[in-house]
């Protein structure tokens, strides 16, 4: 492989004899040469036997999971906004078969990757199972009798999103070409590359073994080979790390605050009892008032039915880590809450649950919190909590408040906090 010394490495080739891996990385590493540096070219491999390819290309290299190289291709590119970077990922069939739904995703969003499919018509890496893709009649380990399954055919799938795809053999002359075509294309391209892996379906199909045997066997399976350009330029999906001044202006500071240190306080109640709804209310007032919020939320699968807890940290400085063994705050306001935190609320520097709960085990003081309904009962704990002790200004609540987009839960949220501020 020393023949494309800006993408070949001295690393030995790690195939077997005869792998169709070998021709399409060394056309892959000479194309690159011609059209790309090294240093703005990402390989991103899957896992199989092409994953081996890493060792030898100077690019850069990530190795991804299998089936999940073009997510992790696709997560790389979109973080340019420019031709800058090239993003190649190398798969097997077997790859391409247990990660089709993120190859899909690659070519509907136009990501902007040139993936290369390598089938050699089986799992290699693991003793030449049947693939997804391979083709009826092949023998497999899995298919001794040949396979009688209709295998997906990739440049079909991907006809309907207007990608650029080329199919051709793993040795035919015009593979550089379709290999230049699809690297310089701007958007997704995905060539797959036909072959055998020798060792494995070359074994239990001997007589299909030759390049042109080969070939004819893949032809009369219909598989069409050539390449079909994208009719239209399209852009690629792009991941925008800046927020938009629109979604900004909500959480510029208005108030102060008066903490000195951070907070750690847990909501307890019923889900479906708006608890997750007011934790998210208290913190934009706080996130309002200059404080640094996190915010964790706990319900079963079944959100309507049984606890739904929030716990909340407060800080004036950024908040590192969430963890804290010791609460400051514990507000319960259904038996549901109680239920689930009753081991936890002892260590709790402060207790107040709903007055219709019995805590025998541990002092609590005790608040009708559910006086104003079973929904509004976690708001009306929260913003007791805030009459008590400071930790923002009631108004960044009622500002909160006003960016409710239900007009009926807002005009609730809003009696409650009025309501509150008369007793
Ligand atoms: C999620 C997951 N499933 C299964 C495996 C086991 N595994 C490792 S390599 C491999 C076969 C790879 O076949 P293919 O993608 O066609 O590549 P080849 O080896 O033929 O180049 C499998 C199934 C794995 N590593 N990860
Ligand atoms: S086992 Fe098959 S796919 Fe793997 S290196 Fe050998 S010939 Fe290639």
């Amino acid at each position: 492989m020393k023949d494309s010394p800006a993408f070949a490495t001295d690393a030995k080739n790690p195939w077997c004899d005869g792998c169709g891996h070998s021709p399409v990385t060394r056309v892959l590493q000479e194309t690159l040469a011609q059209h790309f540096d090294p240093s703005n070219v990402v390989l991103v491999t899957d896992i199989g036997c092409i994953g081996m390819a890493d060792s030898l290309f100077t690019c850069h290299t990530v190795h991804g999971l299998h089936g999940r190289a073009p997510a992790l291709a696709a997560g790389i590119a979109m973080t340019r906004n420019d031709q800058s970077l090239k993003v190649v990922v190398m798969m097997g069939d077997g790859g391409a078969a247990i990660g089709l739904q993120h190859i899909l995703e690659c070519a509907r969003l136009n990501q902007n990757l040139t993936l290369i499919v390598c089938n050699n018509q089986t799992y290699g890496m693991t003793g030449g199972q049947q693939s997804a893709y391979t083709l009826p009649g092949v023998r497999t380990s899995t298919s001794p009798h040949g396979v009688q399954e209709t295998p997906f055919d990739l440049c079909r799938l991907l006809e309907g999103f207007d990608v650029l795809r080329a199919r051709t053999a793993a040795t035919a002359h015009e593979l550089p070409e379709y290999l230049t075509q699809c690297l310089r294309h701007n958007g997704f391209s995905m060539l797959e590359t036909l072959n055998y892996c020798p060792s494995y379906t070359g074994k239990f199909n001997p007589e299909t073994l030759t390049p042109k045997a080969m070939r004819d066997f893949f032809a009369a399976h219909g598989l069409e080979l050539g390449m079909w350009p994208a009719a239209t330029a399209r852009p690629s999906y792009r991941f925008s790390p800046t927020l938009q001044p629109a979604a900004l202006a909500s959480i510029i500071p208005k108030y102060s605050h008066g903490l000195t240190k951070p907070v750690q306080i847990l909501l307890a109640g019923s889900a479906g009892g708006g608890v997750q709804s007011a934790a998210e209310i208290f913190a934009q007032g706080a996130i309002l008032s200059g404080l640094h919020v996190a915010f964790r939320g706990e319900y079963p699968v079944t959100v309507g039915k049984g606890f739904s807890t929030a716990i909340l940290v407060l800080s004036p400085e950024p908040i590192l880590s969430t963890s804290q063994e010791h609460g400051d705050l514990a507000l319960v306001v259904s038996a549901d809450g109680l239920a689930f935190t009753r081991n936890d609320l002892p260590k709790h520097a402060s207790v107040a649950v709903d007055q219709s709960l019995e805590t025998p085990d541990f002092a609590a003081t005790k608040i009708d919190f559910r006086q104003f309904g079973t929904r509004q009962a976690a708001l009306a704990a929260l913003i007791w909590a805030l009459q008590q002790y400071h930790y923002y200004p009631l108004a960044a609540m009622r500002e909160a408040i006003d960016a409710v987009r239900s007009n009926r839960v807002r005009e609730s949220c809003h009696a409650t906090l009025e309501k509150l501020g008369r007793l």
